[in-house]
């Protein structure tokens, strides 16, 4: 069985609405729903990334690292969302190895380089030693060295295109905090509509209507998301966006139903 990805989105395991916030809820029952993907499907490999929500993003805009250093202060901004994503990281990983599953952090700034905030280089072997052990490699959008501008901001929605190229995926799952990607905003438009299926070819008319973002996401949302993954697409794998607060999605998704949200696929 081929390796999936599944990127579990910050708004999803942190409560945006204040500086910090773990939702410690919504976390143990994802790790209980990879849990019993394991147990039903015991061949799953799995590589998971997570985002930044209300750890990594607040202070990464504070100090502006998506524009690269531009000043010296920016420097002290750089380390210190490395150190917030660490603890976010920390209590997510804490949570999966409490249930028992095997989950291994690798912190992606001390495995990567950017060139112009586009990863360049990650070193993979011990993420693929740890795969072959049968350890769950955990990564997260970070802050990274990168080699034009100084540092940039690395989305966990960047990583999981890059892995899943490197690793040769099938399949990469993105839990977000919405059903999936609408044809109109649905928190304007109750009418909004959900698409269940987007092609390359019709994915120009569909990105005219999805927006970025409403809360502070210095990475850009679903647009950033669907644009990050096309390449990927045009390759073969499968993506899929599914609404990872609700309860059973993770586990449905892990054992291979792909009805349940967008699916993105050529
Ligand atoms: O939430 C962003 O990761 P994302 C990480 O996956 C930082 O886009 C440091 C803001």
């Amino acid at each position: 069985m081929s390796t999936v990805i599944l990127k579990i989105g910050g708004s999803v395991i942190t409560k945006k609405e204040k500086e910090m916030l773990a939702d410690f809820e919504a976390i143990k029952r994802i790790a209980k729903e990879i849990k019993e993907a394991f147990e039903r499907n015991p061949n799953l490999k799995l590589v998971l990334v997570h985002g930044g929500g209300s750890f990594g993003h607040r202070i990464a805009d504070k100090y502006n690292i998506h524009l690269g250093l531009k000043s010296e202060d920016q420097i002290l901004g750089f380390t210190k969302t490395i150190q917030v994503m660490r603890k976010l990281n920390l209590i997510f990983v804490e949570e999966l190895q409490n249930i028992g599953l095997p989950a291994i952090p690798l912190q992606p700034s001390a495995i990567s380089i950017q060139e112009d905030s586009k990863l360049s280089d990650m070193f993979i072997k011990t993420l693929m030693s740890a795969l072959n052990l049968g350890c769950i490699p955990v990564l997260w959008g970070d802050d990274v060295f990168d080699e034009k501008q100084g540092f940039s901001i690395l989305s966990g929605d960047h990583i999981v295109p890059y892995l899943a190229q490197k690793l040769d995926s099938e399949r990469v799952i993105f839990g977000t905090n919405v059903d999936g990607v609408f044809d109109s905003d649905p928190n304007t438009n109750k009418n909004a509509k959900l698409i269940r299926l987007i092609r390359p070819n019709n994915i120009e008319k569909i990105l005219k209507n999805v927006s970025g973002s409403k809360t502070t996401d210095v990475t850009g949302g679903m647009r950033r998301k669907i644009l990050e993954v096309l390449p990927i697409v045009e390759k073969r794998i499968q993506v899929e966006i599914i609404n990872a607060k609700k309860e059973g999605y993770v586990l449905q998704s892990l054992l291979g139903n792909k009805e349940l949200g967008t699916l993105i696929s050529i």
